[in-house]
């Protein structure tokens, strides 16, 4: 547990970084604000804070010198455990706490915290939507954009957050224990950082490392890994499984349109997936992980279905924009990995036009070309990426150009 005086190294100084700082600084702690991006600007960054504020500015390389009395560092989740001043850390047997970790130890009340590769905004967004409907003090936090650290000094007994939180946040966690965890789903992606799988894998794994029995965590039964995992004799927490692709004796499933709840095997009908705005396989199990959350939490199901329904998609995520002449136009910019472009053209019950394109982020994109041949019959192509989509399409050995038209 942090003392009210310590000195506190605060790694980063986007969002996270300023947000923890202030959260020290309140406590009556001291700060060493570091970044290493030496173009930064330290006055400006002063600015950020009170005048009097017991605050250091230090850019560019961090020098033993700077850590003189510093008891530990709260690490902004941007910054890789290889950022080269984590071993002069490291070195000086100064803990190292996550920015959620650091908030956790501050905040009051219940939290639900939901993680996994894809879908946790909108599964985060919904929940909070739920909670808000049923509950009078609410935060919505995490990586979804608002620092935990910014709200954690606002939260009281009967407070409710819903924090999204990324693998990066999950590296450094402590104590970090929610009353409801949810790991959606888990795909290749940030292995730059994480390196293999099984490392990937291990920190989604990680949100329920401090659950108990009183815990709930929600999985993903069609997750191989989740599935497995949450049948495992070690995971403490109780587990409820949902799945958009079997019945299940226990949990949530979707079954034609509808999503059932069973208990014991006796199923009852919970939510038309017609009645939601929200497209697509991916989302109803978005919306089932919101739905067991909420549940868990002590929502009443009506209040959840009522919400449910009235929910509108996040921005850039199959957003439904306008409709001119009978064409229907979405914004799904979010998608920027090829699985999150298979769930996208999947959601539509006709052949879309696609707009692609834009920078590299070096992924393997012809795993997704059996989906384009499928459910585009346009695809328009700009951007850094257009030559590389149109090749791997143009190699696939069933691609026909009178079903799936290129423009580039
Ligand atoms: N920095 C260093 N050393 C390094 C690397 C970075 O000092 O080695 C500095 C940079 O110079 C910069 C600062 O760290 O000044 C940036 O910190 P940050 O990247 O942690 O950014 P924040 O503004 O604090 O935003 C973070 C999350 N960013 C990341 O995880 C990369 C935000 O998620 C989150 O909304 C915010 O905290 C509030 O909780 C964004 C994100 O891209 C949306 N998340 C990833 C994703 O969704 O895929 C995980």
């Amino acid at each position: 547990v942090m003392s009210q005086s310590q000195k506190v190294l605060v790694a980063g100084t986007g969002l996270s970084g300023i947000s923890a700082a202030k959260l020290l600084l309140d406590m009556g702690g001291e700060v060493v604000l570091y970044d290493s991006n030496p173009e930064l600007d330290a006055e400006e960054l002063k600015h950020e804070f009170d005048e009097d504020a017991r605050i250091t500015i230090v850019l560019g390389e961090l020098k033993r010198t700077d850590l003189l009395g510093v008891e530990m560092c709260v690490i902004s989740p941007g910054i890789p455990l290889e950022a080269p001043f984590v071993a002069v850390l490291d070195e000086a047997k100064i803990p190292i706490w996550s920015e959620i970790q650091l908030a956790y130890q501050c905040a009051k009340g219940r939290l639900a915290a939901i993680t996994g590769t894809n879908g946790k905004t909108t599964t985060t967004a919904l929940t909070g939507e739920i909670m808000k409907a049923y509950y009078e003090s609410v935060f919505v936090v995490g990586n979804i954009g608002i620092p935990y650290t910014q709200v954690a000094m606002e939260t009281e007994d009967d407070s409710v957050t819903v924090a999204e939180v990324s693998s990066f946040q999950l590296e450094t966690i402590m104590d970090f224990r929610p009353d409801v965890s949810a790991i959606l789903n888990i795909t290749p992606d940030h292995l730059n950082r994480h390196h293999t799988m099984e490392c990937y894998i291990a920190v989604k794994e990680s949100i329920t490392s401090n659950q108990t029995e009183e815990d709930t965590c929600v999985l993903n039964y069609d997750d191989k890994v989740l599935r497995e995992f949450g049948q495992s004799e070690e995971l403490k927490p109780k587990v409820i499984f949902f799945s958009s692709r079997q019945k299940l004796d226990d949990g949530y499933y979707l079954d034609g349109d509808m999503i059932y709840y069973a208990k014991n095997k006796k199923a009852e009908a919970v939510l038309d997936v017609r009645e939601l705005n929200l497209l697509g396989r991916h989302n109803y199990e978005n919306v089932m992980a919101a739905i067991a959350i909420s549940r868990a939490m002590g929502v009443p199901m009506e209040t959840i279905v009522k919400v449910a329904k009235e929910f509108k998609a996040v921005e850039h995520r199959i957003e439904f924009v306008l409709e001119r002449s009978g064409v229907k136009y979405y914004n799904d910019s979010i998608a920027t990995s090829p699985s999150r472009v298979i769930s996208g053209v999947r959601a539509f019950n006709q052949k879309i036009i696609a707009i692609q394109g834009g920078s590299d982020k070096g992924n393997d994109l012809s795993v997704m070309v059996p989906d384009l041949l499928t459910h585009v019959k346009i695809l328009v192509l700009n951007g850094a990426t257009a030559d590389k989509i149109e090749q791997a399409v143009l190699a696939a050995p069933d691609y026909d150009p009178d079903q799936l038209q290129i423009i580039k």
